[in-house]
């Protein structure tokens, strides 16, 4: 959590080059808190709309969503893949032939459901739901904002005007967890939605107690291509966003939050929301491209040590997958399998979530 919270308190450069989905602006040493804090308080606690566009799955949706048929997991046989696309964002490549071993995966997100049973067997208390240690942001106590220190997440409010600030659209939210996705004041949990606001730590528990893991980026990407060939349009069927992002959502998916998983046409393999909807995390550290020097036979990405993500400077990221639904045409063209970014695993936020792989049938079955 900590350069994320750094990146929150300190303030937020322009996007610039750096197009991405993500949450998170560069961590700027120096600039002021107070003035940071003041744009954090401007959104603290409010609904945004997407809290409203969807209430209770399918019921009021065009779409049927396939919710039950998304929490199961299907066979994956391994193979050889051309990882990676070239001509779009420099960080998917350079392409390069890779193969995986088979595994299982979850049709679906890990969903708000899946995840309550998880805590009510194990009584599981996230990272988003536990105070903030004061010492990680390394200044003095006092100017650190009281609601920093609060439990929260960082919650997507899209703002009432054209801007090119992170900190305009993005807000470390007091009180926002898995349970309230929009902070305290906003909606409950739903529980055909995607998971969000989990730490990496908090995936890699459910991922325990279900008897599976996180995926490595290669798997990830492997199932969402299917032996499909790759695109750059954006997609029909994902829930991305249509329109000018931050400020028009156009929602023609009909979606203009987190939609129910399993509401868009699944891929070659049966699975749905690959792409789009909520990002969803690999254990891969992330660096900028993929390594040509490195194995590729069941490729892991590169070491702790040697992770670099140009976005949160300093601390390893981990890779996310597939974009979600705030990706958009003049923002993020990340509503492809190739597509990556890094995430600061400390924290969580309102569109990352995960899915699981496993290495057994029985445990694909939850036996
Ligand atoms: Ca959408
Ligand atoms: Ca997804």
């Amino acid at each position: 959590m900590l350069s994320t919270l750094i990146g929150f308190v300190r303030s937020f450069p322009l996007a610039g080059s750096f197009a991405t989905c993500t949450a998170y602006g560069k961590a700027v040493a120096g600039v002021a808190i107070v003035s940071a804090f003041a744009a954090l308080s401007a959104c603290g606690g409010a609904e945004p709309d997407n809290a409203v566009a969807q209430m209770d799955g399918t019921s009021g949706l065009a779409r049927r969503c396939a919710s039950e048929k998304a929490a199961s997991a299907v066979e994956v046989a391994g193979g050889k893949f051309e990882m990676g696309q070239s001509g779009v964002y420099a960080e998917e490549g350079p392409v390069r032939m890779v193969e995986v071993s088979p595994f299982w995966i979850d049709r679906g997100e890990v969903t708000n459901a899946a995840f309550a049973t998880f805590v009510t067997a194990t009584g599981y208390v996230t990272v988003a739901e536990k105070p903030v240690d004061p010492d990680i942001f390394q200044v003095p106590a006092e100017q650190i904002p009281p609601d920093m220190l609060k439990p929260g997440s960082a919650v997507f409010t899209k703002p009432s005007r054209a801007s090119n600030r992170y900190s305009d659209w993005w807000a470390y939210v007091p009180g926002a967890s898995w349970r309230r996705p929009y902070g305290p004041t906003g909606a409950e949990y739903r529980p055909n939605e995607p998971v969000v606001h989990l730490a990496y730590a908090d995936m890699a528990a459910f991922a325990k107690w279900r008897g599976g893991r996180i995926p490595t980026e290669a798997e990830w990407e492997f199932a969402a291509k299917a032996g499909q060939p790759d695109y750059i349009a954006q997609p029909a069927e994902a829930n991305s966003w249509q329109g000018v992002f931050p400020v028009a959502n156009e929602k023609t998916d009909d979606f203009e939050g987190l939609a129910p998983v399993g509401c868009f046409a699944p891929n070659a393999l049966g699975l749905y929301d690959m792409v789009g909807n909520a990002w969803e995390m690999t254990s891969d550290f992330y660096a900028p491209g993929h390594d040509p020097a490195r194995p590729t036979r069941d490729p892991k990405g590169p070491s702790e040590n040697d992770a670099y993500d140009p976005g949160n400077p300093g601390m390893p990221s981990r890779v996310i997958k597939g974009g979600s639904y705030l990706c958009a045409p003049n923002y993020c063209r990340r509503y492809r399998p190739a597509a990556r970014t890094g995430r600061d695993s400390g924290m969580g936020a309102s569109n990352v979530g995960f899915r699981l792989v496993y290495d057994t049938a029985e445990a694909a079955r939850g036996a």
